[in-house]
């Protein structure tokens, strides 16, 4: 798998000077949930498709930019699951975006995971790369890649994350981010998915939800781009992740582009959430 991650790399290297050089206005394309696309959207997912085709095990790519898979190598063995550029809107506000990447070997199951990574540009870039374990690699001036460190998550943090317009959330969510608040977490939120839980794992733990509410029933972020390979990094650092009744990688989607609600952190919180859901299901039925 080296092979994919130093494609990864390759592509963190060219994404962040389309980044810091290129245009951050609108196409006039859409993409599959309806988003209109960025022209950072679309550069950024032909840059990780062609560098991508060069890795000969890989056999597929899916992308949140297109609608269907594509085949590059017929006699590959995994497929990639891939969000080019996540927080794009984000770019002409200057705040941080990155690259999400599933590794699968078989459909794009959570259970057919078998590493994940992103790529945070903020002020510097960083990847995380998780296989059995999970690890912090900083880039240089250079372009090249250092590990600085494992990533591992403690039992409780102190930072919640709390995505969704709060208009549409249930109300006993609202009840529940209330109570967490209470006990004294901060509020670390900026519209961008990858700082925010790349945040949560390096300071230790926290909560992250993305609810599904009353606008978007079954949330916004997509499983096989974004929630299963953010499930598999949190869960391999000593997390959980889920939805959060059920266990995130146990989740098939019907649909390349399908969404879940979703909650990753440490296990204090997600645990939290889990018995808040329960209850909330026990009520209405
Ligand atoms: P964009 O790619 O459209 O900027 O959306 C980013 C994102 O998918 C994810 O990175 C954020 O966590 C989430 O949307 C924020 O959504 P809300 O603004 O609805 O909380």
């Amino acid at each position: 798998m080296t092979e994919i991650f130093d494609a990864i790399k390759r592509s963190a290297v060219r994404i962040r000077e389309a980044i810091e050089t290129d245009d951050t206005g609108y196409s006039q394309n859409k993409n599959k949930t309806g988003d209109i696309q960025l022209k950072l959207d679309i550069k950024s997912d032909l840059i990780i498709e062609e560098e991508l085709s060069k890795v000969p095990s890989v056999k597929e790519i899916a992308s949140e930019e297109r609608e269907h898979s594509e085949v590059l190598n017929e006699n590959g063995i995994y497929s990639i699951g891939y969000d080019p550029l996540d927080g794009s809107s984000l770019v002409d506000v200057d705040l941080s975006v990155g690259s999400i990447f599933g590794i699968y070997k078989g459909g794009y199951a959570g259970e057919n995971l078998i590493a994940a990574a992103y790529v945070v540009y903020g002020p510097r870039v960083e990847l995380v790369i998780a296989t059995d374990i999970v690890e912090l690699y900083r880039m240089d001036p250079e372009h090249n890649f250092h590990f600085i460190q494992p990533v591992s998550l403690n039992e409780k943090g102190n930072i919640k994350s709390p995505g969704a317009t709060q208009k549409y959330w249930p109300e006993f969510h609202k009840k529940m981010v209330d109570e967490i608040f209470q006990e004294g977490y901060r509020l670390r939120y900026s519209g961008g998915m990858v700082p925010d839980l790349h945040q949560i794992l390096l300071k230790g733990g926290g909560v992250f939800s993305y609810p599904g509410t009353t606008d978007k029933p079954k949330g916004k972020l997509r499983m096989v781009f974004e929630v299963f390979p953010f499930a598999y990094i949190f869960e391999k650092a000593g997390g959980l992740a889920m939805d959060p009744i059920k266990r995130l990688l146990d989740l098939k989607p019907s649909h390349l582009h399908d969404t879940t609600p979703c909650f990753f952190g440490s296990k204090y919180e997600v645990l939290k959430a889990k018995e808040v859901y329960g209850k909330y299901q026990c009520d209405i039925d």
